[in-house]
């Protein structure tokens, strides 16, 4: 069973978006493993996003991430990673498939509403960097026997 890191961004909660996206998640028979609402410091998106220092959007990238409250989750199923970036849709809304969230909601690639971590390696620094073992879930999920 794979798992990944989702965070509905600050452009999401400000939105009201926060239940329409997991509602999807939901929806599609993934199983929540874990979430909780906050602040992102300085200190963790700088660990977040560490693949991307030096690029022009960056600093940006940080500013918005730190400027607002954000909705970070586990979530956990078969091939969730690629399943959940499938659902997501491509960076930029312009690229992103029509019933896809950044296409059904986003207008620019600065404000794409959710991350989804881009490979298991991935997934699992990033779990490590928001979230203490102990707040990881582990229970049976009924619905995984339909899906
Ligand atoms: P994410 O990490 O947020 O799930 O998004 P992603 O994989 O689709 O995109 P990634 O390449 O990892 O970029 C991280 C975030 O940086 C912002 N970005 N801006 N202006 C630009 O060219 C640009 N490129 C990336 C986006 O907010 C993107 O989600
Ligand atoms: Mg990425």
């Amino acid at each position: 069973m794979e798992r990944t890191f989702l965070m509905i961004k600050p452009d999401g909660v400000q939105r009201g978006l926060i239940g329409e996206i997991v509602a999807r998640f939901e929806r599609k028979g993934l199983q929540l493993s874990a979430a909780k609402f906050m602040l992102v410091t300085r200190e963790l998106a700088e660990k977040h996003y560490e693949e991307h220092k030096g690029k022009g959007f960056y600093e940006p990238l940080l500013e918005f991430i730190t400027s607002g409250p954000v909705f970070a989750m586990v979530w956990q199923g078969d091939n969730v990673i690629a399943l959940t970036r499938a659902l997501i849709g491509k960076t930029d809304a312009i690229d992103a498939l029509p019933g896809t969230i950044r296409s059904d909601f986003a207008v620019h690639t600065n404000f794409n509403l959710i991350h989804g971590s881009d490979s298991p390696a991935n997934a699992e620094r990033e779990i490590g960097i928001f979230f203490a073992p102990s707040e990881l879930v582990d229970y049976e999920h009924a619905i995984q026997k339909w899906i």
